[in-house]
């Protein structure tokens, strides 16, 4: 039996405020949860959706370091861009707010200290690395140092990120503190416990049984992590940036920031609501539901459910709908290689052109699967989909009856089977829409809107009114008043997706607001009723416009490999012997010019101290060949001739090759007289 529920709560996970937010953001998490609460507000249910900024945990620290600034100084800069960027792509937080917040420092604070009090936790001392320099304990990531298995000499203290293994600090060979480079040494320290363990059969129970309903991505994962066995979690840390642990004898620790950050849920309710906030948290009526990406399930659907099943008189998440990742180009989205469109920067590249994102980001959402965007499935997606199929139909009918009608609905009158049956084609719009919307599942909802403006396309082009307003000008006003219609239906089931060109729609349409329960019919706009000019919803995006996006991940994927660029491994050993065997001298470039139909030759003339030889080499790419004239360059002259494009070259100039492959030809520090060997 399905449960009743009263009201909705939703959360989106709160994003680490140390750096800004990307496309695998939007699509993972924050459009599908707007979508989501803007259909439920649509239907008129009581519905919030509660955001924030993470703004504890080690990495945000490091980057404070790393900047020579405080924490705090950090996290205020990237709350503020997160939070304008989600503003401008119309996420409808009731609020956004921060986990910096006193009354979340309180809040949290609480909540741990009722556990502690309920005698829940298990206290531990355990030995761990201190940083005798930098005096205080060092988190996993503080911590680097050799793999123990495939020898990657920067490995992290909790993961080998080129074998990908997961490390205790102390398994690391020759540990280095990442704070002041010292060697780190073991001390003991006290820590408190979330025992996991002793939750199992509760956990078992509640999701494997009681839940059979999530997403297979998310039952999957609950149930192998079950299968595992739980083991008792720390929830505090060494550390100075967080929010303190409420216990005597705690000076120097902090909650951990998976345990705080959950919390932040309640906390910012109740900054939204102080008076009436336990009527989301408490009452089994309402229904709880986080937006996750699919790193966040353990902690959503095991961690935080534990500690609110301690707690007591918490409700628990209806449901953690969490979506796969998103990739870029083929490739992993990752902040630290800048391998993301950043949505402060899409804003600035295709302003007013949120809702293309968000329809793109939906149409190919990673609900089942890691997903891929590229560039030139935006550029299709907005040319064939929104402007040809959405935005051509409603600018249509918009335009005819502004042509025939004086922009008035025009009258409907006997209807046509044709028109019957494009009726009936949408008659289940509504249904099939609250089904896929009301199951998570964002992609089909929306191709399912968007195939209600492929029936008004077709219905426009196959009855085609333009060449009947001569003979039949009633039969025009039918045509019209159902198209109309069909836009005021569309007005209604894409505001949920894309919420700015579904309002410029009703503007258009003089709609003022709308409620759900009207999609479906089509006399949703009175006849008579005096429409606004029309206005484009979309514009087509040019090639050149793609290009330049596909352009700046190509720089940077070239600025990546420069930097990770490694010196090639050193060839056999050879003798000395070998070794004297190379004749190499310096010698002066009297002539340099271009060998025709060569691209990459350049042939020189060497005054190599014995009259001169010619010499072909492959570095046209890389100079001009009057620059070299004149240099002194070094060459084995002891080469077997051999020809190239018919001219006989008589050794080879030696150059060195930089990462990004450029020849650099190599020069003697001073001038010495040609001939003269290297050695
Ligand atoms: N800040 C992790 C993340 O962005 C984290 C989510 C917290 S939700 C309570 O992956
Ligand atoms: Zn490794």
């Amino acid at each position: 039996m399905e449960k009743k529920f009263k009201r909705t709560l939703v959360t989106t996970a709160l994003p680490y405020a140390n750096g800004p937010v990307h496309i695998g953001h939007l699509a993972g998490v924050y459009v599908p949860a707007d979508i989501y609460t803007r259909y439920l507000r649509l239907k008129g249910e009581e519905v919030i959706l509660i955001g924030g900024s993470d703004e504890h945990g080690v990495p945000i620290t490091l980057k404070a370091k790393a900047e020579g600034i405080s924490p705090q100084d950090v996290v205020d800069r990237y709350h503020a861009i997160i939070k304008k960027s989600f503003e401008e792509f119309g996420i409808s937080f009731d609020i956004y707010s921060r986990t910096s917040s006193e009354i979340h420092a309180k809040t949290a604070s609480e909540f741990f200290r009722k556990l502690y009090d309920k005698g829940v936790f298990i206290e531990k001392t355990s030995e761990q690395y201190y940083d005798e320099e930098a005096k205080q304990f060092l988190a996993d990531r503080y911590i680097t140092g050799t793999c123990p298995h495939c020898k990657n000499e920067r490995a992290y203290g909790d993961q080998c990120e080129a074998c990908g293994t997961s490390l205790n600090a102390t398994d690391l060979i020759n540990p280095k503190s990442a704070i002041s480079g010292s060697v780190p040494v073991l001390r003991e320290t006290k820590h408190w416990y979330l025992p996991l363990d002793k939750y199992e059969d509760f956990l078992r129970k509640w999701i494997l049984e009681d839940h059979k309903e999530w997403k297979p991505n998310v039952y999957g994962q609950c149930k192998s992590w079950l299968d595992m066995g739980l083991q008792p979690r720390a929830v505090s840390r060494d550390l100075d940036w967080g929010v303190p642990v409420p216990v005597e004898g705690a000076e120097g620790k902090v909650l951990y920031v998976w345990f705080d950050a959950p919390i932040g849920y309640i906390s910012n309710t109740k900054e939204l609501l102080p008076d009436s906030w336990e009527r989301w948290w408490k009452d089994p009526e309402t229904k709880l539901v986080h937006f996750i990406g699919k790193d966040n399930i353990v902690f959503h659907c095991i961690v935080f459910p534990t500690m609110l099943k301690a707690e007591g008189s918490f409700i628990l998440p209806e449901n953690v709908p969490a979506n796969e990742f998103l990739n870029l180009e083929g490739d992993k989205i990752s902040t630290s290689r800048n391998w993301a469109v950043w949505l402060h920067e899409y804003l600035v590249d295709f302003p007013g052109k949120q809702d293309v994102l968000r329809y793109v980001l939906t149409a190919n959402a990673p609900e089942t699967k890691d997903n891929d965007f590229t560039w030139r499935d935006f550029q299709a997606r907005n040319n064939n989909e929104l402007v040809a199929v959405l935005g051509n139909f409603v600018n249509r009918a918009m335009v005819l009856t502004h042509k025939y009608f004086e922009g008035k609905v025009p009258a409907c009158g006997e209807l046509s089977e044709y028109d019957r049956n494009t009726l009936a084609e949408f008659a289940g719009v509504k249904s099939e829409l609250e089904n896929y919307l009301e199951n998570y599942r964002f992609r089909d909802a929306l191709k399912e809107a968007m195939n209600l403006a492929r029936i008004g396309n077709k219905y426009l082009a196959d009855t085609e009114p333009w060449k009947l307003a001569k003979t039949d000008m009633s039969r025009v006003a039918t045509i019209l008043n159902l198209a109309l219609q069909i836009s005021a239906n569309l007005a209604i089931a894409f505001e949920p997706f894309l919420p700015f060109s579904a309002k410029k729609l009703r503007d258009m349409l003089n709609m003022g607001s709308v409620e759900w329960n009207l999609l479906g019919r089509i006399d949703i706009l009175p006849e008579g009723q005096l429409l606004k000019q029309p206005v484009l919803l979309f514009e087509k995006i040019e090639d050149a416009q793609v290009e330049a996006q596909v352009q700046k991940l190509l720089d940077t994927k070239k600025a990546n490999e420069l930097k990770n660029h490694q010196a090639s491994p050193v060839r056999e050993n050879i003798d000395f012997e070998d070794f004297l065997k190379l004749d190499i001298r310096v010698g002066k470039v009297l002539e340099c010019q271009k060998v025709p139909k060569a691209d990459k030759l350049l042939q020189f003339k060497i005054d190599d101290g014995l009259g001169g030889r010619t010499i072909v080499s492959g570095i046209a790419k890389h100079y001009n060949p009057e620059d070299l004239v004149g240099k002194q360059v070094c060459f084995v002259a002891n080469l077997a001739p051999r020809k190239l494009k018919g001219i006989e070259s008589q050794g080879m100039i030696l150059s060195a090759e930089d990462a990004d492959g450029k020849l650099v030809v190599i020069e003697p520090e001073q001038n010495v007289k040609p001939g003269s060997e290297v050695k």
